[in-house]
């Protein structure tokens, strides 16, 4: 086989994430439909999850307008922070340092991003790493857990609402976890998910308000733990779903991630997918210094200084602007997509 390309079985191919891996990519996707026909695969929905996503939105829904109605300022105030904090256990835990060890950490920045990864509920470490894995490798075939290819709403969360398809499984099973393994303080977490999470996610920024600033039981469920949650899981799953169909493709025309703003101020930093998707190592996931447009990339910079982070991956200027030139989509350099180079 050529160097590079995915066949069935083949166990010499490599993530270099290049063009060759994307063509491989389609390859491998025209392999899997041969492989599962469309009328053998069938969706197989979890009205478990229907229903609690059902909930869990109309509760948020229900906490925004108690943010202008009765909760109180701090209320409003802590959810944010728990956003933030919740959102960075996902951006700068589950996925710069345990998905793609773009850095390490000492223990007392894990178990902070551990703290963290757990109010943001979104499985444990080494699920969500094993899934984020199986998505890099398989990017947009069905073996990809949420192949944006299925359209927007699978991308975003129909995929949490149904069976996996059996490639996803299959392909997922080649995935190294040995580093997640040999991680005591991940298997640790994994171990007593179900315990922490529930306390963690609901139990404590419910009580909290409650506590310190009398705030009522219901604006402290529905904005503090139902809206901030709610937000984070809609804005994480942005990047599965807008960021892999919208924006630019600087460094990549040929694979769909792209370059999308919006989605990297919210997702402190996770937008600029393009990028990612051809330097997935890169502990910046992008290209800029701009803080204001990754908050992660600050978090990692502050801890690399007072040294609980270090080994800190990143790709060479030269190295990114070669790779522009040879498969970009013409538009690099020009970060706002103002379309001035
Ligand atoms: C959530 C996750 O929301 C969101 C992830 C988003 C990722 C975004 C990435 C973007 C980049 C980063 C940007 C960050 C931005 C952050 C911004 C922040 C503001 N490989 O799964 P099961 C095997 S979660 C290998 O049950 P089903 C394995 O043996 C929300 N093997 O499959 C497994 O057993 P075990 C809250 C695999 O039955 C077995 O199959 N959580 C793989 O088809 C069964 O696995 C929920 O709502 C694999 N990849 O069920 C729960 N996968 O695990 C949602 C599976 O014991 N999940 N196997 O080893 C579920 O209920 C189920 O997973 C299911 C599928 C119904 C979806
Ligand atoms: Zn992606
Ligand atoms: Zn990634």
């Amino acid at each position: 086989a050529p160097t590079g390309v995915l066949f069935e079985g083949d166990s010499t191919h490599t993530d270099t994430m290049g063009p060759i891996h994307q063509q491989a990519s389609e390859d491998l996707a025209e392999a899997c439909a041969k492989e599962t026909p469309e009328k053998e695969y069938r969706i197989v929905p979890v009205w478990r999850n229907i229903v609690l996503f059902a909930y869990l939105h109309l509760a948020a829904l229900y906490g925004a307008y108690l943010i202008f109605t009765s909760a109180k300022l701090q209320t409003t105030i802590f959810a944010i922070l728990m956003y933030q904090a919740g959102a960075t256990g996902i951006t700068a835990g589950a996925h710069r340092l345990w998905a793609h060890r773009a850095y390490k950490a000492k223990t007392p920045l894990k178990l902070i991003l551990l703290l963290f990864n757990t109010l943001a509920f979104q499985n444990h470490v080494y699920e969500w790493a094993r899934d984020h894995r199986v998505h890099h490798k398989y990017s947009e075939t069905n073996a990809d857990p949420h192949n944006a290819k299925r359209g927007f709403f699978f991308s975003h969360v129909g995929w949490l609402m149904c069976r996996k398809h059996p490639d996803v499984i299959a392909k997922g099973q080649g995935i190294d976890l040995s580093d997640l393994k040999a991680d005591k303080l991940v298997m640790f977490q994994k171990k007593h998910y179900m315990k922490l999470m529930p306390v963690i996610c609901f139990v404590l920024p419910t009580v909290i308000p409650m506590v310190a600033w009398s705030e009522s039981f219901l604006n402290a469920w529905f904005v503090a733990t139902m809206f901030r949650y709610t937000l984070t899981l809609n804005v994480t799953w942005l990047v599965n779903s807008a960021a892999h169909m919208w924006g630019q493709r600087p460094y990549d025309k040929f694979i769909s991630p792209a370059e999308n703003l919006g989605v990297a101020i919210f997702a402190m930093g996770e937008g600029w997918h393009n990028y990612h998707h051809v330097f997935p190592w890169d502990y910046k996931t992008s290209e800029l210094g701009t803080y204001g447009t990754n908050f992660t990339t600050a978090f990692i910079d502050f801890f690399a200084r007072i040294g609980w982070a270090y080994d800190l991956k990143t790709v060479s200027s030269d190295m990114v602007r070669t790779r522009a030139q040879r498969t970009g989509d013409g538009s690099h350099g020009d970060v706002w997509g103002w379309g001035d180079k």
